[in-house]
């Protein structure tokens, strides 16, 4: 190495060269992992490139025309051309592994197959970093399993699990990082038979631990000939790699079905996943060629059917994310191509199939809600003619009708009697002041749900507004402005004393998603003038977010600092929706926000605006959009004019319960096409789907 780059065009900023490690190749021969080290100055107009250094050490090994094999030789050594992978470390990375301050490096060499061997680890104090180099026989894999894992949960800038695909920590080469504590099982393989696992504590308050094992597994080939039986229905399964292991990247999977029947398709179950038509854009989480058509794949937390009305169907699956994803089941079966679906049953956007009487009766049986659409509930059958067969629409402890019709003279499902209180879970507590007296009497909790959130000191007022209008001081004291590195960037809420809600897309990208860079501005009418800001601890995107269609934008994000009682008057946490409210086309809410006032400006507003949107029906705001998931809500004017628009984004939809008076939080600002544009309505995150989701993280808000 000091031959080839001494005498190179980047000789000056050589340093050395330095073997980090030798493992087998898989030819008989060495592998040789080792840095090359430049010191290179910030200065301007240096030319200085990855694929450069690459360049030169391939330029310097001498291969001959006549013998076209991959060795050629280096000063007389056989040199694998294809064993030549470079990747760029950074300087930290190297001094890390070159020896000093740390005592915490293990070399373990595992040599038979399925055999566990464990790895636990402890750190009780001071600054740690911990090297697990992990060596298979060759030909063979690494599966590391984790059972627990005790870190701080601050996206790995204090401490981090990063597991890597090669014996070096370059980051090219990451295939997962875990940023979070966590008692559930997680395994993971390597796509050779190599894997470095390091643990990393910068500030040792609390014992970090780690506990966990790793194996040898043989290669497996993943994909196979299936042929279907002639019954329909779901009859197998299919996975991803190595499940349930998250699957390592560069995968590639090929399935070939047959039924026995002409008139038989395939019918695919995905769990907690689907595939939609490839647009120009590549595919983030595995793209799949069906019959020759292309589709790209989504991770989302129901499951989907997708069939293909074809006898012979040829399924290939390849991995396109350069990290390991989580573990991937679909069911299979052949179906009836005339006929999908069973008579008298409806098939869902989702591909499921339920039945018609399971329409328009106010439960997501599609999963995507798609069986609730075109239904028109709420206007037709709260007047008198109230439908009788939509029985869940009645005495179901949710006001569905305006007036309530729905939920009254229900003495029989309800046997409530006059001055108890009705928990959510329809049993009746008999304590008159059961509500918010810190005492939990409903089995669910819910008559201690939404007590400290959602009033103001400011007393509302109702006319409508026309635009936006500047808010009064106090009027919102959930609403939050995010600064990214010192400039207003995006909306969030108050949720609790240390926990905002906010969009996902804001925090898409390197740079956005490093909560060091974020400052929450809180209890702020004009901008700038915040009576509370704090820096961010913690940002929690959505793992489901999809940034092609915006589907679960929400981001959960810990303060560094609570705010405090004092500052009550102009901070306070909004209620949060329970997984069971539902909104009503026509419903009025309000969005507010220091975003742009208008769509063509580009500048932010000073003081906080506040509009009155209406809630849009469903049906249609998807006829107008099309794609619209049940994790999303439209509101706005048809008419256009009233609208969040850009620096909106992740900032509330409040809408006023008609019940106590209570604010709730029903949608956060998410995206839309243009703002305040006739027709096309502002689209919000749907707050009550996530309920269960904010609630793992902060449990203290219901
Ligand atoms: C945005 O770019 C944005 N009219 C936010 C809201 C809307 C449109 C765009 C809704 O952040």
């Amino acid at each position: 190495m000091n031959r080839v780059y001494t005498k190179s065009a980047f000789s000056k900023f050589y340093k050395q060269s330095i073997v980090s490690d030798v493992s087998n190749n898989n030819n008989g021969g060495l592998l040789i992992h080792f840095w090359i080290v430049f010191v290179v100055p910030q200065a301007k107009g240096q030319v200085f490139c990855e694929d450069c250094v690459a360049a030169i050490l391939k330029d310097s090994i001498q291969t001959s025309i006549t013998n076209r094999t991959s060795v050629g030789s280096l000063q007389g050594l056989a040199v694998d051309m294809d064993s030549i992978v470079l990747s760029v470390g950074l300087r930290s990375d190297y001094s890390s592994t070159t020896g000093t301050g740390t005592n915490c490096i293990y070399d373990l060499h595992a040599d038979r197959l399925h055999q566990h061997f464990p790895l636990d680890i402890s750190i009780t104090s001071g600054r740690m970093i911990c090297y697990f180099k992990l060596i298979a026989l060759v030909g063979h894999l690494i599966r590391l399993s984790i059972s627990a894992i005790q870190i701080e949960a601050d996206n790995c800038i204090t401490d981090s699990l990063t597991i890597y695909d090669a014996l070096m920590p370059i980051k090219s080469r990451i295939l997962y990082r875990i940023c979070e504590p966590t008692n559930s099982f997680l395994s993971f393989v390597s796509t050779n038979n190599l894997m470095l696992v390091t643990l990393k504590s910068t500030q040792v308050q609390k014992v970090k631990e780690f506990h966990g094992y790793f194996e040898i597994i043989p290669q497996e080939k993943c994909g196979k000939v299936i042929l279907a039986l002639g019954n329909t229905g779901f009859e197998g399964r299919i996975t991803s790699p190595y499940y349930p292991s998250y699957y390592p990247p560069k995968c590639i999977c090929a399935w070939n079905f047959q039924t026995p029947q002409k008139n038989l398709g395939i019918a695919l179950k995905f769990h907690n996943y689907t595939i939609s038509e490839k647009s120009i854009k590549g595919c983030e989480h595995g793209w799949w060629k069906i019959n020759e058509h292309m589709y790209c794949g989504y991770y989302i937390d129901h499951q989907t059917i997708f069939r293909v009305g074809s006898a012979a169907v040829n399924v290939e699956f390849q991995c396109s994310s350069k990290l390991s994803e989580q573990p991937l089941l679909v069911e299979y079966g052949s179906y009836n191509i005339s006929q999908p679906c069973p008579l008298g049953s409806f098939v869902c956007h989702t591909g499921l199939c339920v039945q018609q009487t399971q329409r328009c009766d106010a439960i997501n049986d599609c999963f995507d809600e798609s069986d609730e659409l075109f239904c028109d509930v709420s206007r037709h059958e709260c007047n008198t003619s109230f439908l009788t067969q939509h029985h869940s629409l009645l005495c179901d402890g949710i006001n569905d009708c305006e007036d309530g019709q729905d939920e009254q003279d229900c003495t029989e499902s309800v046997p409530c009697a006059n001055n108890t209180f009705k928990c959510n879970n329809n049993m009746c507590f008999r304590k008159q002041n059961a509500k918010c007296d810190g005492i939990i009497d409903c089995l669910d909790g819910s008559d201690e749900n939404n007590c400290r959130c959602g009033s103001t000191k400011y007393g509302h007022t109702h006319h409508r507004i026309v635009g936006g209008s500047d808010a009064q001081e106090g009027e919102w004291p959930w609403q939050v402005s995010l600064h990214f590195g010192g400039v207003a960037y995006c909306g969030a809420s108050v949720i609790s004393k240390e926990w905002l809600l906010s969009a996902a897309h804001c925090f898409q990208g390197n740079r956005l998603s490093d909560p060091r860079i974020w400052t929450a501005h809180l209890g702020m009418r004009i901008q700038g003038k915040a009576k509370f800001i704090s820096p961010v601890r913690r940002i929690i995107v959505h793992k489901y977010y999809n940034n092609r269609n915006y589907d679960y934008d929400i981001a959960l994000l810990q303060l560094s600092t609570p705010w405090l009682d004092t500052m009550k008057w102009l901070i306070q946490p909004i209620c949060l929706p329970p997984s069971t409210h539902r909104v009503h086309s026509g419903e009025k809410c309000w969005v507010t926000g220091w975003g742009q006032k208008h769509e063509a400006d580009d500048e932010i507003s000073a003081i906080l605006q506040k509009a009155e949107v209406e809630i849009i029906d469903q049906t249609l705001c998807h006829s107008t959009y099309g794609l619209i998931t049940a994790r999303m809500l439209c509101a706005g004017m048809m008419s256009g004019k009233r609208d969040s628009c850009k620096g909106d984004s992740g900032g509330p939809l409040s809408c006023r319960s008609k019940g106590d008076g209570k604010w709730f939080l029903t949608g956060i600002v998410s995206w839309g096409y243009g703002c305040g544009r006739p027709n096309f309505p502002g689209v919000y995150t749907r707050v009550s789907n996530f309920a269960t989701w904010i609630h793992k993280y902060v449990p203290s808000v219901f």
